[in-house]
C-alpha cells in the first residue's frame, strides 16, 4: 500500500521551503520546542545562546539556534489542532528524527490543582477532529514516555509544582470546553466537570494532534502546559502572572530537552 511518500503532493518551492511555516532544508533543529502563541516563542529565542534562522509567516513565527549547545528550533503554531497539523507535518517533511515539546497554557480541571502548576500530558483525548482524518477513532493520542519522564524529572529538579496525567484537546476554547454564561451557550455545559470525574487533568487545544502525528511516525512528542484557568474554582490567572508562569513551562521543557539529549 502506498503511504504517500513517493508522489508527495508539492506544497514547498524550489529550494523546499513549506508553504505555511516558510521553513526550509537545514532550518530545522531535531529538538522541537511548540507553542500556541508567537509571543512565548519570541520570549523563548531569548534564552538561545543564538538565533540562526528566524522566520515568520501568518502565525507561524519560528527560531532555530542552540540552547546551551543543544540544536534547538522553537516554533509558534498559532492555536488549534488544525495549524499544529500544519506545523507538525510542514516540519517532518525538513528534519530528520525530531523530538517535539508543546509549552502550553491550559485549564486545570482537578481540585488539587493551583493556578501556575504545570501539566505534564501522558496523552490526550481526542475531543478534537483534525487527527481523525489520519486514524480511526479508538487511536490513543500518547505522548512518547520517554519525554513524559524527562518532562517529570525536569519539573521535580526545578521544584515546579506539577501534575502528570491525562489531558483533553478540544477543538474550541468556548464551546469546546463548555464555558457558559456568554451568551452563546454550550451543547455540553458540563463538559469541564465530566472530564474531571474520569481523571483527566486539563484542557487545551493542540496536544492531540500533535501527539497522534508524531506517534504515527514514531517520532517522540511530549507537552508541559501551564495552569492559566482553574475550572472547578472558576479563577483565571493574574495578568501580572502570565509571563512568568509560562516562564517555568519554557524552563522545564528546555531542561527536558537537554535529559533527552543526554541520554
Ligand atoms: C487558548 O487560549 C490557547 O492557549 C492554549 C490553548 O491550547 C490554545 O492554544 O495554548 P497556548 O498557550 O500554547 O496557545
Ligand atoms: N487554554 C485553554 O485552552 N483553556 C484554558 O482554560 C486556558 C488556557
Amino acid at each position: 500500500m502506498s503511504d504517500g511518500y513517493e508522489s508527495a503532493e508539492k506544497v514547498h518551492d524550489q529550494e523546499g521551503h513549506q508553504y505555511h511555516i516558510g521553513l526550509g532544508p537545514g532550518e530545522v533543529a531535531p529538538w522541537i520546542l511548540t507553542c500556541g502563541d508567537p509571543a512565548r516563542a519570541e520570549r523563548a529565542s531569548k534564552r538561545l545562546d543564538f538565533i540562526d534562522v528566524e522566520r515568520r509567516h501568518r502565525e507561524f513565527v519560528s527560531f532555530t539556534g542552540s540552547h546551551k549547545g543543544l540544536p534547538l528550533t522553537i516554533i509558534a503554531t498559532g492555536i488549534g489542532c488544525d495549524n499544529t497539523e500544519i506545523a507538525t507535518i510542514e516540519l517532518c517533511q525538513i528534519v530528520d528524527d525530531p523530538t517535539f515539546i508543546r509549552v502550553g497554557t491550559c485549564g486545570g480541571l482537578q481540585d488539587d490543582m493551583e493556578l501556575e502548576d504545570l501539566v505534564v500530558s501522558t496523552g490526550s483525548v481526542r475531543m478534537e477532529n483534525t487527527s481523525t482524518w489520519f486514524v480511526p477513532e479508538g487511536f490513543p493520542a500518547v505522548a512518547h514516555y520517554e519525554v513524559v519522564t524527562a518532562l517529570q524529572a525536569s519539573a521535580e529538579e526545578q521544584g515546579q509544582r506539577h501534575h502528570v496525567g491525562i489531558t483533553a484537546t478540544a477543538s474550541g476554547f468556548y464551546g469546546g470546553q463548555g464555558r457558559k454564561g456568554l451568551g452563546f451557550p454550550p451543547r455540553h455545559p458540563d463538559i469541564a466537570s465530566d472530564l474531571a470525574r474520569i481523571g483527566v487533568k486539563n484542557l487545551e487545544m493542540e496536544t492531540s494532534t500533535l501527539f497522534t502525528l508524531c506517534a504515527m511516525r514514531g517520532f517522540r512528542a511530549g507537552a508541559v502546559c501551564t495552569v492559566f484557568a482553574h475550572r472547578p474554582k472558576n479563577q483565571f490567572i493574574a495578568p501580572e502572572r502570565k509571563i512568568p508562569a509560562e516562564d517555568a513551562a519554557v524552563e522545564c521543557a528546555l531542561a527536558a530537552f537537554h535529559r533527552l539529549a543526554a541520554r
